[in-house]
């Protein structure tokens, strides 16, 4: 099959139409990107995240369409530029659409492949864009590979598909197995600088989370000696748990992956802390409480679970990640974390538990995401 695509010398308008909006969307994939990721830019933007996430995957599929669609021709041959000007956006733009779909697929994929998948995706995003930017300069000095014409031989193939096929079978590979934040420290020389004792280094866990999201200005903090949790609510004696009481109780540990809903995952997470059950045992519920609810000292943060799915074997009040005090940015001294919903349920700087009989509606259930979060 041969299909004529467009004639000798020239790109026929819809194909040049498709490229300038092949840029744009482009752009516009980065900014709306920048927002979903960089915890600074929540803030302002939280009545439009969810709007912003699915203009995101929608500009992304039809972004993977235009990228593709020039590109289904025969290369010809002896032409270096032109070459280069061919390889860059499909070796940057074909695993950007693969992580994307990885991204969006969510927990379809083990959450190893989506948090590689997520680094990826910002990487190949600073390559695309590189190129990007070197395409435009040679091409505003009047180098234009494909101006003189191409020869005008388009020729989409069961191969060239096929190929395309296999690329993304590797990419897909290559993406659940290597891990590039691992590459970047194995290369990286490490304590051979004279100043590095001078630069706290931030621990695993700060590298390994995706984002660290607050909603208010800054990460909220509280000295251990300050630090009070409140569990009150309907219950026959509330109380007010000074940090050393919370410690003294039993500890609960547990290994689990964390979602996000915006797309990216951590696998293997270790918690510790304590189960809520605990905190039932202290203060005894009474028979009408149905909720759970929680408050951040943040002032603004607040969730609710129903009793049932509070008392989950999965979910506690961590004060340890991986072995570590949480960081002031994790939520520190203590957070909720419930594994089987995403992220957003997991509330930071915990300061009230509460047992009532009705839900108070959690800070982005106000924004419509759903109360029961299940991922
Ligand atoms: N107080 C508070 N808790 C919060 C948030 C927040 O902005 N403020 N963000 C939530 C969201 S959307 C997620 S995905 C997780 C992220 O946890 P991390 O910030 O430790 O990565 O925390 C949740 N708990
Ligand atoms: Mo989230």
């Amino acid at each position: 099959m041969k299909i004529q695509w467009f004639k000798h010398g020239k790109w026929p308008k819809w194909l040049v139409g498709l490229h300038h909006y092949t840029i744009a969307s482009f752009i516009l994939l980065t900014v709306s990107g920048i927002a979903l990721y960089l915890p600074a830019l929540h803030a302002p933007l939280i009545p439009y995240l969810r709007i912003i996430y699915n203009i995101h995957i929608l500009l992304g599929l039809i972004f993977a369409i235009t990228l593709i669609t020039p590109f289904l021709r025969i290369l010809p041959k002896g032409r270096r530029i032109w070459k280069f000007d061919w390889t860059l956006p499909l070796l940057f733009g074909v695993p950007l659409v693969f992580t994307g779909i990885f991204l969006w697929g969510g927990t379809v994929f083990p959450a190893t492949v989506t948090s590689h998948a997520f680094t990826w995706h910002g990487l190949l995003t600073i390559g695309f864009g590189a190129w990007i930017l070197i395409h435009a300069f040679y091409k505003a000095l009047g180098i234009r590979p494909y101006a003189d014409g191409i020869a005008g031989r388009v020729n989409p193939e069961r191969r060239l598909f096929l190929r395309w096929a296999g690329l993304g079978a590797l990419g897909t590979l290559a993406i659940a197995v290597i891990d590039p934040v691992a590459i970047v420290r194995a290369i990286r020389p490490t304590g051979t600088r004279a100043d590095a004792t001078h630069v706290p280094s931030p621990s695993p866990g700060v590298q390994r989370f995706g984002a660290y999201y607050t909603v208010v200005e800054g990460y909220p903090s509280m000295a251990l000696d300050a630090y009070h949790l409140r569990v009150d609510g309907h219950v026959a004696s509330p109380m007010t748990l000074s940090w050393s009481k919370l410690r003294s109780l039993p500890p609960y540990s547990e290994v689990k992956d964390f979602h996000c809903v915006t797309g990216w995952s951590v696998p293997n997470v270790h918690w510790r802390g304590v189960h809520l059950s605990q905190l039932v045992r202290l203060v005894k519920p009474s028979s009408s409480v149905k909720y759970v609810n929680f408050y951040s000292f943040d002032g603004v943060y607040t969730e609710s679970l129903k009793l049932s799915e509070a008392l989950d074997p999965s979910v506690l009040l961590a004060y340890e990640m991986d072995g570590q005090p949480l960081e002031q940015a994790q939520g520190a001294p203590l957070r909720l974390i419930v594994p089987k919903m995403y992220g957003y349920k997991s509330i930071k700087w915990l300061n009230r538990v509460e047992f009532s009989d009705t839900p108070i509606t959690g800070y982005w259930e106000h924004y419509g995401y759903p109360a029961e979060a299940y991922i």
